[in-house]
């Protein structure tokens, strides 16, 4: 009978060398401070909140008035109390979105909280609420700008890096600056100075992310909650391209529901054939964006479209469980506070990834695994049924494993495969099935180099 062991990363490697200069140039590339410590926070709530808010619009057209924003009260308390009972580490706000209303007083424009009956300066009361209790803060702010007259302009581009100054300045720690690439099919063509806007963010915030058009976390491509079988990290530099961000983010206010079905087309970003015909490499991990409702922001039509904790679980396995980091954007209503339904289905998502480590059978750490490890085996005091591994690379090595199998040891000594995996990266989630095992062995089937496993845990 073959042996099922027989190939793996020492001996094989899938036909691949182990070790090449090759090699040593693809895991030279590895994450910044920033980057490493988002991966280690790896779940945030998107918070689209603003004039649309009081319209009942997704895009608004920057012909509103102050006194439209008809919002009496906010509880940005409770969003916070939420968030937490979800599992998330960090909240990002739409500070101004594309009608170009602004949650903050800004001293460079009227068309802000500041003319409004409710005054008080929303991205301080949410930041402040933020910081209080441990979670990290975000901002989003839209280069798109329907309402200012400079924008097209290089005026605009200074009225931006001023509003950029207030917000990074003003606010405590900032944790990512979220750059939307949409822009309407008829808006004034304009070339943003993205130079001069991240030189504004590295100066005043040098430890927060810039993601999407920004040069640190990647749009992982559609906003459905989808991933690709195998996200890698290390990916062309041509990636963080700002412009190529924006070419495929959204156009008409009528496309959204398109970009939730849109399956990038790139299947295959960080693969060694890809990385091999390229001279420039970067550490650029992906992040989804999905919205707890068909919409991204609240309108009471939409209450319908809430998704169950289940199905989020399901987007936080896929996105979380999938090397990538999760923005579940969460929409307060018009009272300012998250939806009864939002909150019932934020709290069973908690519940459910509270459950996943709940019951750990094994839990190691096994670091840099030895040149004759052709696999790692572990043994369990009684039989088990294990429903889940958590395995997870130490980045701070640069992702390496490129494909594993997990083997489950049933009662009676035979092995028989639970899971075959691509890439592991900071965290792979593999369900393993719940069938009864006496113990389970890790093969990795082909690694850059040496793998380099910070932890593995096995979960009933
Ligand atoms: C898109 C925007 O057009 C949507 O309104 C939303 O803010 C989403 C997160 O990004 O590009």
């Amino acid at each position: 009978m073959k042996d099922p062991f027989e190939k793996n990363w020492t001996n094989y490697n899938n036909g691949f060398p182990l070790e090449d200069e090759e090699v040593s140039r693809l895991i030279s590339v590895t994450p910044s401070g920033a980057q490493f410590r988002l991966s280690q926070r790896p779940f945030y709530l998107f918070v689209h909140f603003g004039m649309n808010t009081a319209t009942g619009r997704e895009w608004g057209s920057g012909t509103e008035k102050c006194s439209d924003f008809t919002i009496k009260r906010i509880k940005p308390k409770q969003w916070v109390k939420c968030a937490k009972e979800a599992g998330a580490t960090g909240i990002i706000l739409t500070c101004k979105h594309h009608d170009g209303f602004c949650l903050w007083h800004s001293e460079y424009t009227d068309f802000s909280v500041k003319n409004t009956d409710f005054e008080k300066d929303i991205v301080r009361l949410v930041s402040d609420a933020c910081h209080a209790e441990g979670l990290d803060f975000g901002i989003y702010v839209s280069p798109w700008d329907m309402h200012e007259k400079t924008y097209g302009t290089a005026a605009y581009d200074d009225y931006f890096c001023n509003q950029l100054t207030e917000l990074l300045g003003n606010y405590g720690e900032i944790s990512e600056v979220w750059f939307d690439g949409a822009k309407g099919a008829n808006a004034r063509a304009f070339d943003y100075d993205w130079q001069r806007y991240y030189k504004v963010v590295r100066d005043l915030q040098p430890q927060a992310n810039i993601a999407v058009c920004g040069p640190d976390i990647r749009w992982v491509g559609n906003e459905g909650g989808k991933t690709r079988k195998s996200e890698y990290s290390v990916v062309p530099k041509y990636l963080q391209n700002a412009e190529i961000v924006a070419h495929s983010s959204q156009k008409l206010e009528s496309s959204g529901a398109g970009m939730k079905r849109l399956t990038s087309k790139d299947e295959d970003l960080g693969s060694r054939a890809v990385l091999n015909n390229e001279s420039e490499l970067c550490w650029y991990p992906a992040e989804v964006d999905v919205s707890i409702r068909d919409n991204w922001f609240w309108s009471k039509d939409d209450n319908v479209s809430v998704k169950s904790g289940k199905k989020l679980f399901e987007i936080y396995l896929n996105s979380v469980g999938n090397n990538c980091t999760l923005l579940l954007n969460v929409p307060p209503t018009d009272k300012g506070v998250f939806h009864s339904k939002d909150v019932k289905a934020l709290k069973k998502l908690g519940q459910l990834v509270d459950e996943l480590y709940s019951k750990p059978v094994i839990v190691e750490k096994l670091g840099t695994l030895s040149r004759e490890d052709a696999f790692v085996d572990f043994s369990f005091d009684s039989v088990k049924k294990l429903k889940f591994a958590s395995l997870s690379e130490n980045i701070l090595l640069s992702q390496r494993v490129e494909a594993f199998d997990i083997y489950l040891k049933k009662p009676n000594g035979k092995f028989t495969k639970a899971y075959s995996g691509t890439v592991i990266g900071s965290k792979k989630l593999a369900e393993l099935g719940g069938k009864k095992c006496i113990g389970a062995r890790l093969v990795i089937r082909q690694s850059r180099g040496i793998p380099v496993i910070s932890e593995i845990g096995f979960y009933e």
